[in-house]
């Protein structure tokens, strides 16, 4: 291949520096028990379930939302998509009614990777407030 062609397949610098676990599952460099997915959303299983039904719905281009509170005006659609498939698990998990979907935004929050992602979470009475 040309080196133009090579040159384009390597990703932006930041784009590197910033690899969250997250881009390995949507890279298939990890595995993931993947629940629902289209061209813009992924959504995989938590490896650490909170409830019976704990699936995670990210964004496959992270376009600068490493969390909620990041987000700008550019990013209304994805984040409209993002809840939409947030209740398209529900209702392929058969959660539909009652479920809960929790986003944490930053250190105080616990957040813990730098991917926006939605919890949905569901199949046992929640609790609230939550902790
Ligand atoms: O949530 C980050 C979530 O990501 C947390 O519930 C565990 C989950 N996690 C971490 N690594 C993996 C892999 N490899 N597969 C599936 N789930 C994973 P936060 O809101 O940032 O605290």
């Amino acid at each position: 291949i040309s080196q133009a062609a090579a040159a384009a397949r390597v990703p932006p610098v930041s784009e590197t520096e910033t690899r969250t676990i997250f881009d390995k599952i949507i890279a298939k460099e990890i595995p993931s028990t993947v629940v629902y997915e289209d061209d813009a959303v992924l959504a995989f299983r938590d490896i650490s379930p909170q409830a019976p039904v704990h699936v995670l719905v990210i964004p496959k281009s992270r376009d600068g939302l490493t969390e909620l509170g990041k987000a700008g005006k550019r990013h209304e659609e994805i984040l409209g998509r993002l809840l939409h498939a947030a209740k398209m698990v529900a209702e392929k998990e058969g959660i539909l009614e009652g479920f809960r979907v929790v986003i944490n935004s930053g250190p105080s929050a616990c957040q813990s990777v730098y991917h926006l992602h939605l919890h949905v979470l569901g199949g046992r009475q929640m609790k609230w407030p939550p902790g």
